[in-house]
C-alpha cells in the first residue's frame, strides 16, 4: 500500500507532516514525514498510538441517550435521525422559553483546524443568537502580550535555533509540548551554545542547562523586569534599536526601575547572583533567542509577564540575525480567519468567559444557561472550578449535548452523546503555531462507526432548527476555499495546498524576525507599553501582584502538560494513578513518603491521589499534570478541581498555576 500524506492539526506548535498506511479503509501504521523540515520524519508516541483512540472500546460510535440519573452512565443507543430531532428541539426550546443566549456553545482544543470551529457551527450559534464563548482557557494572555507588542510577528523557526549561542527556555517545556526543538536544543548545546531554563520544575531541558532559574509559579514578571531595569541601567539596552523600532522604551525603562535582581530574586526565590549572571549571559551573547511558552501565563500576572519577556530581544537588541529573537505562537502570521466562510458577523450577544463556566452554569438567570453544546472540548476534565462544572453539569433542568470521539468525563454527565470524526476521518485546513505551514487535511481511513464530522452535524442542525438558509455551503473543498479567497498566498497557493504540498508565508519556513518578519502593528514599530493593555491591566501594564498564598493554602500546585495527552485527548487511554509531585522537603515536613496515599485540598475541592516525592519540582510546589481524567486519581478529582476561577491580568484569562493547596497524608 503506498503512504497517504496528512498532518496533525490538533493542539501542538509542532503541526506535523506525516504519512499513514491504510488496509481496506483501517489505519494500518501513522508516522512523521519530512515534507515538514520541523517534523524531520518522526512524531510523538501519543498521535503514533492513535489507532487505540480511534478504534478503542471508548470510542463512541453511535448517538447516545442518558437513560439514568446524570452521572449514571446509563445510556441508550438513538439514530442519528433522532439525536438530530431532540438537539434542535432542545435549542428552540430554550431560544424560544429562555432566549437565544440561554444557548451556550463550549469549544476550545480539539483542534487547530479551520473547519472544525468557527464554521457551521458558528452559522447555528450566531444565528439561534446564543451566548457568545470567550475562549480564553488558554493562550489568551500570551496572543494579547504578543500582539500588543509585535502585533503577532512570526518567531525564530525551531530549526534555526541550531544558529544561537545562547537558548532561553522560559515556561516552556520541549520534552512534552512538542517534542521537535528538544533536540535541535541538545545539539546547538553541543555545539557550545549556552542554555538557560526559567520553570519551577527541573523539566528534562533543564538537566543540560547551564543555569535553571526554579523560579516560584508566577514570579516571572519581576524576574524580567529585573533583566531589563539592569539592561538599561548599564548601558546594554539597545538604545539606537529602540529608538529606531520601537515606542514605550522610556516608560518600560521607568516601570522596570524598582526592580533590582536582590529583590526580584527574593520574590521569585532564586539565588540573585545567578539571576545576574543570566542577565550577562544574555547580554553578552548573539544569537540569542527567547522560546516563550505558556506556563507563565496561568496566573494572576501572565499578561505582564509574557509581555515582559518578549520585551527582552527588543531591549537588549537580539534581533535580525538567524537564531536571534523569540518564539511565542505563531499562528498569527498566516493572515487566514476561518469565520470568513460564514459571511455574517456574530450577533452582540452576552459572552460567556469559558473559565467562569461553572460559576455561570450555577448563578446565571439573567437568562440561566438551558442549553450547552460541547464540542472540540472536554470541559469537566480542563475548565477552573472543577466541583462548581460539575456541580452546573448536573442541573437537572440543563440540557446538555457532548459531540466529541470518545466518552469523555464531560460526555458522561451529559443528556445526549454524538459521535464526531478525527482528522483521519474528515477534512481539515489547520497550520501550525510552532512549526511554519498551512497544511490540507483529507479523510485517509474509514468512518469509525456512525461519526460525522462538525460540518455535517452543524449544517444538519441548522436546517432542523429552521435557521439554514439557501446558498449555505457545507461542502469542506467550497469552504476552504471561500476562507482563502482573496489570500496573499493567491492561486498558486490554493492550488499547492489541493496537491498536499505545505504552504509557507512569503520568507519560507524560517524568518529572521525584523529582516523577514516585521511587526504586524499598525505602524510596523514595536509597542513595548501598548496602550491597550495598559489600561486593561490592574495597576497598569508591568505591575507585579503578589503570591495568592495564605497560611491557611501555603503550596502553589501547577499543572503542566505531559507526554501522554494533549490537554485532556487521548487520557481515556491512560487508565493509571497519577501522582501528584512533592519536593522532598515538604513531604518530610509532613510526614508523606513515596507511593503515599495524599489529600490536596483548597477553598475550592479537593483531590485524593498518590504522592510521588522528588526534588524536580521546587519546595512549595505541588505538580499534578494537566489533562488528567477522573480515573487518573483516587477520588475523580483533578488539578482543576483546585485551580481557582480567578483571572488573568489582561483577557481574562485562567489562572490554574495561581492554584493554593495544602497537602496531607491519609
Ligand atoms: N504532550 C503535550 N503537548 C502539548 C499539550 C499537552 O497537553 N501535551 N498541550 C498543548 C497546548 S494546548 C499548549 S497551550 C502548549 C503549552 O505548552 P507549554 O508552554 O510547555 O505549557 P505547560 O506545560 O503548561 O507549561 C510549561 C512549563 O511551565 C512551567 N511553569 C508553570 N508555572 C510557571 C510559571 O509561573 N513560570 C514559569 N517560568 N514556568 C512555569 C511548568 O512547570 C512547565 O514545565 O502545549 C501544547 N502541546
Ligand atoms: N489544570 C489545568 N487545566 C488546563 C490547563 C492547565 O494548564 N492546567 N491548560 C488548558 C489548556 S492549555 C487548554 S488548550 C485547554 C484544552 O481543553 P479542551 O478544550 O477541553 O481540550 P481537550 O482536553 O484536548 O479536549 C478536546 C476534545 O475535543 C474532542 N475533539 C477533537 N476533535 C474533534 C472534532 O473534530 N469534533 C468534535 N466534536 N470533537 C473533537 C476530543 O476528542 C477531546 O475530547 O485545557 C486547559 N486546562
Ligand atoms: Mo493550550
Amino acid at each position: 500500500m503506498p503512504a497517504l500524506r496528512t498532518a496533525c492539526p490538533l493542539d501542538c506548535p509542532d503541526a506535523c507532516s506525516m504519512e499513514v498506511v491504510v488496509t481496506d479503509g483501517r489505519l494500518e501504521k501513522i508516522d512523521g514525514s519530512s515534507a515538514n523540515p520541523v517534523t524531520a520524519g518522526y512524531i510523538c508516541s501519543k498521535v503514533r498510538g492513535i489507532a487505540d483512540h480511534l478504534y478503542g472500546e471508548e470510542r463512541l460510535r453511535h448517538p447516545l441517550l442518558r437513560t439514568g440519573p446524570k452521572g449514571s452512565g446509563a445510556f441508550e443507543r438513538l439514530a442519528w435521525d433522532e439525536a438530530l430531532d431532540l438537539a434542535a428541539r432542545k435549542l428552540v426550546e430554550a431560544r424560544d422559553a429562555h432566549g437565544g443566549e440561554s444557548i451556550v456553545p463550549l469549544s476550545y482544543g480539539g483542534s487547530n483546524g479551520f473547519l472544525t470551529q468557527d464554521n457551521a457551527d458558528a452559522r447555528l450559534f450566531y444565528r439561534l443568537g446564543a451566548s457568545r464563548l470567550a475562549r480564553t482557557v488558554c493562550a489568551i494572555p500570551t496572543s494579547m502580550a504578543a500582539s500588543g507588542l509585535y502585533g503577532k510577528m512570526g518567531g525564530t523557526a525551531f530549526p534555526d535555533y541550531a544558529h544561537a549561542r545562547l537558548i532561553v527556555v522560559w515556561g516552556m517545556n520541549p520534552g512534552a509540548s512538542g517534542i521537535h526543538l528538544a533536540p535541535i536544543i541538545r545539539k546547538a548545546k553541543e555545539g557550545g551554545a549556552k542554555l538557560v531554563v526559567v520553570d519551577p520544575r527541573r523539566i528534562k531541558t533543564a538537566l543540560i542547562a547551564d543555569h535553571h532559574l526554579a523560579v516560584r509559579p508566577g514570579t516571572d514578571l519581576p524576574v524580567a523586569l529585573s533583566i531589563i531595569n539592569w539592561l538599561f541601567a548599564s548601558g546594554r539596552a539597545d538604545e539606537r534599536f529602540l529608538a529606531e523600532h520601537a515606542t514605550g522604551a522610556a516608560e518600560l525603562r521607568r516601570r522596570a526601575a524598582a526592580w533590582s535582581f536582590g529583590k526580584a530574586a527574593e520574590i521569585a526565590g532564586i539565588d540573585a547572583g545567578e539571576l545576574e549572571e543570566v542577565a550577562r549571559l544574555y547580554a553578552d551573547s548573539s544569537p540569542a533567542v527567547v522560546r516563550c511558552g505558556w506556563g507563565l501565563e496561568r496566573n494572576r500576572n501572565g499578561g505582564s509577564a509574557v509581555a515582559a519577556v518578549l520585551a527582552l530581544p527588543a531591549v537588549a537588541g537580539k534581533f535580525g540575525v538567524r537564531g536571534g529573537g523569540y518564539t511565542m505562537s505563531n499562528s498569527g502570521v498566516y493572515g487566514i480567519d476561518g469565520t470568513r466562510s460564514i459571511g455574517e458577523a456574530e450577533p452582540k450577544t452576552r459572552v460567556i468567559n469559558m473559565n467562569l463556566l461553572g460559576r455561570d452554569l450555577l448563578d446565571r438567570d439573567d437568562p440561566p444557561i438551558k442549553a450547552l453544546f460541547v464540542y472540540n472540548n472536554n470541559g469537566l476534565a480542563t475548565l477552573p472550578n472543577q466541583e462548581a462544572v460539575r456541580r452546573g453539569l448536573m442541573r437537572d433542568d440543563l440540557f446538555t449535548v457532548v459531540f466529541d470521539q470518545v466518552m469523555t468525563d464531560t460526555a458522561l454527565l451529559a443528556d445526549l452523546v454524538l459521535p464526531a470524526t478525527t482528522f483521519l476521518e474528515h477534512d481539515e485546513l489547520a497550520r501550525g503555531y510552532g512549526a511554519y505551514g498551512v497544511n490540507r487535511i483529507r479523510p485517509v481511513i474509514d468512518r469509525v462507526g456512525e461519526s460525522r464530522s462538525n460540518i455535517e452535524v452543524f449544517s444538519e442542525l441548522c436546517r432542523r432548527t429552521g435557521v439554514a438558509r439557501t446558498g449555505d455551503v457545507e461542502d469542506a473543498g467550497v469552504l476552504i476555499e471561500t476562507i482563502l479567497d482573496g489570500h496573499p498566498m493567491g492561486e498558486a497557493g490554493r492550488r499547492r495546498l489541493e496537491n498536499g504540498e505545505i504552504v509557507y508565508p512569503s520568507w519560507g519556513s524560517a524568518p529572521v524576525q525584523m529582516i523577514d518578519e516585521r511587526p504586524r502593528t499598525s505602524d510596523g514599530k514595536i509597542h513595548l507599553v501598548p496602550e491597550h493593555l495598559d489600561a486593561e491591566a490592574p495597576g497598569g501594564l508591568y505591575s507585579y501582584r503578589d503570591d495568592p498564598a495564605t497560611a491557611e493554602h501555603p503550596l502553589a500546585l501547577i499543572s503542566p502538560n505531559t507526554g501522554k495527552t494533549i490537554s485532556s485527548t487521548f487520557g481515556q487511554l491512560r487508565r493509571g494513578q497519577v501522582p501528584v509531585e512533592i519536593h522532598r522537603e515538604d513531604a518530610a515536613e509532613r510526614g508523606i513518603a513515596g507511593g503515599d496515599k495524599v489529600r490536596i485540598w483548597n477553598g475550592y475541592g479537593e483531590v485524593r491521589c498518590l504522592a510521588r516525592v522528588s526534588d524536580a519540582v521546587r519546595p512549595g510546589v505541588l505538580s499534578l499534570p494537566k489533562g488528567l481524567w477522573s480515573h487518573n486519581t483516587l477520588n475523580g478529582a483533578t488539578s482543576n478541581a483546585l485551580s481557582p476561577d480567578t483571572l488573568t491580568d489582561i483577557g481574562g484569562g485562567a489562572c490554574f498555576n495561581d492554584a493554593r493547596v495544602q497537602v496531607e497524608r491519609i
